[in-house]
């Protein structure tokens, strides 16, 4: 019996197959610290033909194949510790075509992110979904887990943007749907399956993106906020009164790791236990001054304490930067990540209560709070103490979990907001997941992969 490297070796290139420790360690996980890498190799296809012919070998000998992109993920979608073969679209990255009149660019799975957004600020347009992995999160990939960002109050998630798709289905079917069209109602939406499928389903190879007219003269600023529940009525006066392009919030706690990380003072000249940066457009000054009409009613009702503003691309950039920056401000302490949502007229109460269970649980951790308020998208980050190694300090975690998702599902909320499943939430989905639909998803995977062959064990078990 071949083993399968013997396979890979017999069918392709030696080229385009990498077996070397470090690589198989460095594409063998996302930005989850969780799992130990074992995949056997991985494969670069150049060609989509490439693709075809390695899952109909994986469905002939019966080896499993993980989709890999730009392995910026966090719930370990991407991880291959079963000797598995990784696909990587790291040599399918072009931007095949744009189209001015549909506004539209097909690009392949490997195109990077910040990437397609500079080719639509070169046609004076923008794809509009944005995150702090942009610089190294592939299109594929941002598909595949229906990526959210910072801006998702304006522009919603990535399923809104995908025009049309092409996908080698875990059969090796080569299959295209959609065709880039705005409008066609002819049965069931396959787009809406692959979207958010984790690569369970098959591959997404190309996808044909909608693009939309850039803002023009962004201006943010920062407010200082006594604590959650005027977070989100803060978030609420203004979103009622403008259009914004963006409403995030971050806990004091995180300010320290981004000013030691990126070496920038205070965001205000005190501290204060919450902070916001909401962005919108000037709209000719006629934005600028609502806003601060609206600051002054707030700031006279003690809602907000403090504020900066900015209007130039330096100081936009500065002020961005106390939230952008967490996420890699804080990863060298390993953080437990929780990416929870619910619906915003819940958020005050669910948060109360979690950090009630936060506190009583983690009395020694730091817990650090931030995230999309305008989406209902808190992520609670704990950071493991020096103490612990990574196994304790996961196990305990895990403990809380599960009395944090118990009012996850009390408020009906989503125990994985925008960060998609993959290994490290799949024990949890019944909290947000009946057991019918997962029943239906189990059906649905065994229709498109009958032999499990596309990231098996990722999502649910089958
Ligand atoms: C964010 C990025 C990853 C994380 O900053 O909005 O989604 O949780 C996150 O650090
Ligand atoms: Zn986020």
């Amino acid at each position: 019996m071949k083993s399968t490297l013997e396979i890979l070796q017999k069918h392709f290139d030696s080229s385009s197959i990498k077996t070397e420790k470090e690589d198989l360690e460095n594409y063998g996980t996302d930005w989850t610290r969780y799992f130990n890498p074992n995949p056997v190799a991985i494969f670069f296809p150049k060609h989509i033909d490439e693709i075809q012919k390695i899952v109909l070998l994986a469905n002939e000998h019966h080896f499993v194949l993980v989709p890999s992109g730009g392995r910026t993920g966090l719930s370990g979608a991407a991880v291959a510790k079963k000797e598995e073969v990784i696909v990587s679209f790291d040599k399918l990255n072009q931007i095949i075509s744009y189209n001015e009149l549909d506004q539209s660019i097909t690009v392949e799975a490997g195109a990077i992110t910040e990437e397609i957004q500079n080719f639509a600020k070169e046609k004076e347009l923008l794809y509009p979904i944005d995150f702090a992995s942009k610089g190294s999160s592939q299109i594929g990939g941002n598909i595949a887990t229906n990526a959210g960002g910072v801006n998702v109050l304006k522009y919603g998630m990535t399923r809104e943007w995908v025009l049309g798709m092409k996908v080698v289905t875990a059969k090796g079917e080569i299959l295209e749907f959609n065709q880039g069209l705005i409008k066609n109602a002819t049965g069931y939406d396959f787009r809406h399956l692959f979207i958010g499928s984790e690569g369970t389903l098959g591959f997404i190879v190309e996808a044909t993106l909608k693009l939309t007219r850039a803002p023009k003269e962004k201006q943010v600023i920062l407010f200082g906020i006594p604590n959650m529940e005027k977070v989100v009525k803060v978030m609420n006066t203004f979103r009622a009164e403008l259009d914004l392009l963006a409403f995030e919030f971050f806990s004091d706690a995180t300010v320290d790791y981004v000013m030691e990380h990126t070496h920038v003072g205070l965001p205000l000249a005190k501290r204060y236990p919450f902070y916001t940066i909401m962005e919108f457009e000037s709209n000719n000054g006629k934005n600028t001054e609502l806003v601060f009409s609206i600051y002054q009613k707030l700031y006279q009702k003690g809602w907000i304490l403090d504020d900066i503003f900015g209007g130039d691309e330096q100081t936009i950039k500065h002020l961005w930067g106390y939230r952008e920056n967490i996420s890699s401000s804080i990863s060298s302490f390993i953080p437990y990540k929780n990416d929870l949502s619910v619906r915003i007229s819940n958020i005050h109460s669910f948060l109360s209560e979690t950090e009630d269970i936060v506190k009583n649980n983690y009395p020694d951790f730091i817990v650090l709070w931030y995230g999309h308020i305008a989406d209902g998208n808190l992520h609670l980050n704990i950071l493991k103490p020096n103490k612990l190694s990574v196994k304790e300090f996961e196990e305990k975690c895990k403990k809380v979990n599960l009395l944090i998702f118990e009012i996850v599902k009390k408020y009906k909320g989503s125990i994985s907001a925008e960060h998609g499943v993959g290994l490290l939430k799949k024990d949890y989905l019944e909290y947000s997941r009946s057991k019918e639909e997962i029943e239906y998803m189990k059906l649905i995977k065994n229709i498109f992969d009958p032999n499990n062959i596309m990231n098996r064990g990722k999502v649910f078990d089958t």
